[in-house]
């Protein structure tokens, strides 16, 4: 048995995310977990929220909220929608947890005891009117690059440059508007990255069997320009993990707080200590010490292609920096984007589908199903209401959908509901177990490799098969010629439903349930060798027809969807 710790990203606590979000990391990351439970290892699965930084002050300010209290909704909300898309994390942890204040702080001391924090006198923004200094998303003004009018201070959205608020042409507060900024000198905290290059980058060239998207980002940001640079990890603002070296006071740094994203990856390790915490497990440093046991255990990431720096590069300063013996990440798989019908998903304009709004419209699976099988993995994909339609219609209700029904109210019809004694495989059985052990071997590969859509096509290939069959044995035909045929054929297609239920189940939680509620079986072992496989429902097993898995989208919801989605939302 093996053991794999599998992180998401963890999505900000600034809203609701869109599916774009999703795609990019939870739900691949649930993907990969599920299959990995599915072939018997042991797993790890996390997640969490991101709660500090500008987003969550600035949600919380337009929410009339303390920022405390917005935060502690925001993940309840977040965490009744994962359970609604059947994210199945160990656990959904929070970064405004004491366990990561402890860690965050602990790896600031190390890192400065090892010399690789130095201390800067900057300029930054200050804002009389406002009575504080103005980092990241709290000024906006014109993008230096682009000309952009609402460009951030940490970043344009329209060019993706990474900004300086010093950079920026007309700068505004976007608390109060107040134009009349002046710079002061402060005090920040810098972590050395650009001495840690040579090893960071032997690190990544190490890893030759990571996603393209993943390295060469990684690379581009080795060898822009100057080569790696310093990173500001400490900011102005009241919320976040007080800035301190370990338990001790740092002098000069009173009342700043560290950046969010240096917090928010070693939410990934606190994330393992609020587990322990929650009673749902006894060990976290097994999953995270090489030196208490995780030596042996396969660390996969899973995130966004703008998430690929801080993870490639930021984060592993943090771990290689410290000389601690943590776990370091084996492998990241990173996605494109997703857009939306024709334009971006934009969580500020509020365009395209939320995942809460999804879930109003129709139940996970059929989600679920679009997504993995549409990710953006080599390029940038989009959602459009007619590829969703015309996917769900005919993968998941004419090929999976149908199959199931037909087989069960045909068996009901004419054997009752058990599995039906009598006959013997012939060629065409034997042919199709030849070629669905070849299909299932193909589609573990993918699922190894975390190729999503190349898993969906063969999963979907899988289902085919099964129904070509259907079609050709034609068993309601061969019942009046010979019913000892019938019969062995229709108990060939009952066991396809649970061996069905067993491959799909990473893919469609719900409908791999009902399959097996319909089966009656709890025989969900990963199938070995097909022909076994395809005989674990014996003669005289009982089963119910299941009830519909999946219900058509008609033309008329299809149009009125498009034209809901289509405007802003509030
Ligand atoms: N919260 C960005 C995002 O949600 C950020 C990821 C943090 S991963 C440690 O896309
Ligand atoms: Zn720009």
């Amino acid at each position: 048995m093996a053991r794999h710790l599998i992180t998401s990203a963890i999505p900000y606590i600034n809203g609701i995310k869109h599916l774009g979000n999703l795609v990019g990391s939870q739900l691949p990351a649930d993907l990969f977990a599920r299959y990995q439970r599915g072939r018997g290892h042991e797993v790890l699965f996390l997640c969490a929220t991101d709660e500090h930084g500008t987003p969550a002050e600035l949600a919380a300010a337009k929410a009339g909220k303390p920022v405390a209290e917005y935060c502690a909704e925001m993940h309840e909300v977040q965490s009744r929608i994962a359970e609604g898309f059947r994210l199945s994390f160990d656990h959904f942890g929070r970064s405004s947890s004491p366990q990561n204040h402890r860690l965050t702080q602990h790896f600031a001391k190390v890192l400065a005891d090892r010399g690789l924090i130095r201390e800067v006198s900057e300029t930054q923004m200050y804002s009389p009117t406002d009575g504080r200094y103005l980092p990241d998303r709290y000024i906006e003004g014109t993008c230096p690059n682009c000309g952009f009018e609402s460009a951030r201070g940490d970043q344009c959205d329209n060019c993706t440059k990474q900004l300086d608020p010093v950079d920026l042409i007309n700068p505004h507060s976007t608390i109060s508007g107040a134009t009349d900024l002046e710079m002061r000198e402060t005090k920040h905290l810098y972590l050395r990255q650009s001495a840690m290059k040579d090893e960071l980058e032997a690190w990544i060239d190490s890893k030759t069997d990571w996603p393209v998207l993943t390295t060469s980002i990684a690379k581009k940001w080795l060898n822009d320009g100057d080569g790696l640079q310093d990173r500001g990890i400490t900011r102005d603002l009241d919320w976040g993990v007080p800035v301190q070296r370990g338990d001790e006071p740092w002098p000069g740094m009173e009342g700043k707080v560290f950046y969010v994203w240096f917090d928010a990856p070693i939410e990934y390790i606190a994330c393992a200590q609020e587990w322990v915490e929650a009673g749902k497990g006894d060990d976290w440093e097994r999953w995270w010490r090489t030196d208490k046991g995780a030596g042996d255990v396969t660390y996969t990431q899973f995130m966004g292609k703008d998430n690929v720096p801080f993870h490639t590069l930021g984060f592993p300063a943090t771990i290689l920096g410290s000389g601690e013996p943590w776990k370091l990440v084996d492998y990241i798989k990173s996605f494109n984007y997703l857009n939306y019908d024709g334009g971006q998903f934009s969580t500020s304009r509020g365009r395209g589908v939320f995942m809460d709004q999804a879930l109003e419209i129709l139940p996970a699976d059929y989600w679920r199903w679009w997504l993995l099988s549409h990710a953006p993995e080599s390029s940038d994909a989009e959602f459009t209401w007619e590829n969703f339609q015309s996917s769900v219609n005919k993968d998941l209700a004419d090929v999976l959908g149908n199959f199931v029904s037909r087989i069960t109210k045909f068996c009901r019809s004419k054997f009752g509901e058990e599995v039906p004694a009598g006959g013997s495989f012939g060629e065409r059985e034997t042919a199709l177990i030849a070629d669905l052990e070849a299909r299932i071997r193909a589609y573990e590969g993918h699922m190894e490799a975390m190729e999503v859509r190349k898993a969906a096509a063969a999963l979907r290939g899988i289902w085919v098969a099964g129904n070509e069959y259907l079609q050709a044995a034609a068993p309601w035909a061969t019942f009046k010629e010979d019913p000892e045929q019938a019969a062995a054929q229709v108990r060939l297609g009952l066991n396809l439903i649970r061996l069905y239920a067993v491959l799909s189940a990473p893919f469609l939680p719900d409908a791999s349930a009902k399959m097996l509620e319909g089966m009656q079986t709890d025989a969900t072992d990963w199938p070995g060798d097909a022909e076994s496989a395809l005989s674990v429902l014996e003669p005289g097993h009982a089963f119910t027809v299941p009830e519909v898995l999946f219900s058509k989208i008609t033309d008329d919801q299809r149009e009125e969807w498009q034209g809901r989605f289509a405007g802003v939302r509030e």
